[in-house]
């Protein structure tokens, strides 16, 4: 599963936020990209895994999170029950 997040870089304390936050949840999160859209903005997706519903609350703590401008949960399985 995965979560998109685009954020204002320059809010201060964010990105030490969300890499805390990260950081409390390491054996779920598998994996981060981080791209710089523009001067203010950065992109990050998020790769993770779990039950849903530890997943699930994980990217709403993410996306929840203060500057978070836009936050996007992208569910997915490799079974065939989403
Ligand atoms: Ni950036």
């Amino acid at each position: 599963m995965a979560i998109v997040l685009v954020y204002d870089h320059y809010k201060r304390g964010l990105t030490e936020h969300l890499t805390s936050a990260q950081h409390e949840h390491h054996e779920n999160i598998i994996s981060t990209m981080h791209a710089h859209l523009d001067y203010n903005n950065c992109i990050e997706i998020v790769l993770l895994r779990g039950t849903a519903k530890v997943v699930k609350s994980i990217a709403d703590k993410l996306a929840g999170s203060k500057h978070v401008n836009h936050g996007k949960f992208v569910p997915t399985t490799p079974g065939k029950k989403l």
